[in-house]
């Protein structure tokens, strides 16, 4: 069982609102098609489709104002029209895709996850599909609304479907010891245990221009995974064959995350 997340930053063109990445889309999908018939859970992030909506709306600090409303599920309708291109490019090439949404088995409080309800998700794949999710606009016990990345959804997923390994695919090569798009000598790590990550989760933050964290979002929620013993890699998406090495278990160049 492996889960694959799509960064937003891969599959949109992120500074363009509404812009799909379609050779990317495109391409992944075969990629995922050359990885199968493992059963697999694909969850993408929100890029250009659900983030400026949610920013505009404040969606991410609840609910304040009637009209936020209206933001919470035009955040939701973005997200899902990103999806059904996603979904439709998988099965183009014959990957068994189907998109479900977070936020009907989703619920958070404080913006994480109390509860989720993994068993359709379970029958989905039992079937022999291929659930694609997304970081969604979710309903939240405490503050009304909120917004979900797809990064946590991927890590409690991971725990309630037990599963082995974990392909994070953003737009950089993996982890490294200093943002590479600022530092010219940053140099990429091959290998991160816990501990040693500990120290560095201060990673990213200079990417950090998601309302949900970016990498430094991203590595903090794979370390729970790690630490139950799941394999995690982080994979730059964007260059052709990456994905696919990883999600087939090959040696491939990223950041491998270990207990
Ligand atoms: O891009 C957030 O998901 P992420 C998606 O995985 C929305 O952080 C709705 C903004």
């Amino acid at each position: 069982m492996r889960i694959l997340k799509l960064g937003g930053s891969v599959v949109t063109e992120k500074d363009k609102p509404f812009t799909p990445n379609t050779p990317n889309i495109e391409r992944l999908a075969r990629e995922v098609a050359a990885s199968l018939p493992a059963p697999m859970v694909i969850v993408h992030g929100g890029g250009s489709y659900g983030h400026p909506v949610a920013k505009h709306y404040k969606i991410s600090e609840g609910y304040k104002t009637p009209s936020q409303l209206i933001g919470f599920s035009k955040t939701h309708q973005a997200m899902v029209q990103l999806n059904k291109m996603i979904v439709d490019a998988m099965l183009d090439v014959g990957v068994p895709a189907f998109g479900l949404s977070p936020s009907s088995f989703i619920v958070t409080e404080s913006r994480r996850i109390t509860e989720l309800d993994a068993s359709n998700i379970k029958r989905y794949l039992g079937a022999g599909l291929i659930p694609v999710l997304y970081g969604d606009a979710v309903l939240d016990t405490q503050q009304g609304f909120s917004i979900l990345s797809g990064d946590q959804i991927v890590m409690r997923l991971a725990a309630s479907l037990k599963a082995s390994r974990i392909v994070f695919g953003s737009d950089v090569d993996g982890v490294y010891t200093a943002d590479p798009k600022l530092v010219k000598e940053a140099r990429l790590i091959p290998r991160l245990s816990l501990k040693e990550l500990d120290g560095m989760v201060k990673i990213g933050e200079a990417l950090n221009t998601d309302v949900t964290g970016g990498m430094l979002g991203k590595v903090r929620e794979a370390a729970e995974a790690v630490a139950a013993g799941v394999e995690v890699i982080l994979v730059n998406a964007g260059v052709a064959g990456r994905v696919e090495a990883a999600l087939c278990g090959e040696k491939v160049m990223g950041t491998v995350l270990t207990r």
